[in-house]
């Protein structure tokens, strides 16, 4: 695999959608050719699980159920969509990854990190993002921006506590990894949080 795989990760509210379209720009600038993703979905199986994952028609889904749904869409991923295009050495830009996963049924559900590794190393092999951005932003921003869209999914109605402690997930994760996971203050201006991130690409582009 030639490509570069790029992940986009934070918790509810904190830019993501806002900020990836910038980060594209920013990459097809410096001439790369880019596949724009997320997860859960990115597939159409992966779609149809990500409605299963999110929306409320199984309310009291377990937490097992939850967690093995997440590695299911990432393996129709990973075969159909980005590993593919890392073979074609295209640079794969992709909202939400297994970070997420650490972080929300990890640090949210409460599930210890071993089940975790352990579908992480079955569906994704080696496969890991050479480069990660963590928004970071507190919960009571996080919520109160997310607050202003529509009807809340299955994880947005988790409580504050929840987004705490997936927050506080991401957060350990950047500080065992910081080469791989950079973090962006997100609390700033739109203007200021695309500052960040132009040096975050520019420096990682000069590696
Ligand atoms: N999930 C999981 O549990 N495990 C996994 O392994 C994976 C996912 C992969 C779906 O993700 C859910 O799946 C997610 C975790 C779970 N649930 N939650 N929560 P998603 O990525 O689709 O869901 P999301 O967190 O709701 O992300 P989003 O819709 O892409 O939104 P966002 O990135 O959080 O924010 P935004 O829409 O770009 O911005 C929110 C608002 O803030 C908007 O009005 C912006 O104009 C405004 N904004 C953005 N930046 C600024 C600044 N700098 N200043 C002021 N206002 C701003």
């Amino acid at each position: 695999m030639s490509g570069c795989f790029i992940t986009i990760e934070g918790i509810e509210g904190v830019g993501k959608t806002t900020n990836i379209e910038f980060i594209e720009k920013l990459l097809e600038d410096a001439g790369k050719d880019i596949v724009m993703t997320r997860e859960p979905g990115g597939t159409s199986l992966g779609e149809d699980v990500r409605e299963l994952l999110l929306g409320h028609k199984h309310d009291g889904m377990s937490r097992d159920a939850e967690l093995l749904l997440m590695f299911a869409a990432r393996a129709e991923h990973l075969d159909k969509v980005v590993k593919p295009a890392l073979d074609a050495n295209k640079w794969v830009l992709c909202d939400r990854f297994t970070d997420a996963t650490y972080a929300y049924q990890g640090g949210g559900r409460g599930f210890d990190t071993i089940p975790i590794e352990t579908l992480e190393n079955l569906v994704q092999g080696e496969l890991r993002p050479d480069i990660t951005l963590l928004l970071d932003v507190s919960v009571e921003i996080g919520l109160e921006r997310a607050g202003k869209r529509s009807e809340p999914d299955r994880f947005e109605k988790e409580k504050h506590e929840f987004f705490e402690r997936v927050r506080q997930t991401y957060l350990q994760r950047a500080k065992a990894d910081p080469t791989r996971m950079i973090v962006i203050d997100a609390s700033k201006s739109l203007a200021d949080v695309q500052a960040q991130i132009q040096i975050a690409i520019t420096d990682f582009l000069q590696r």
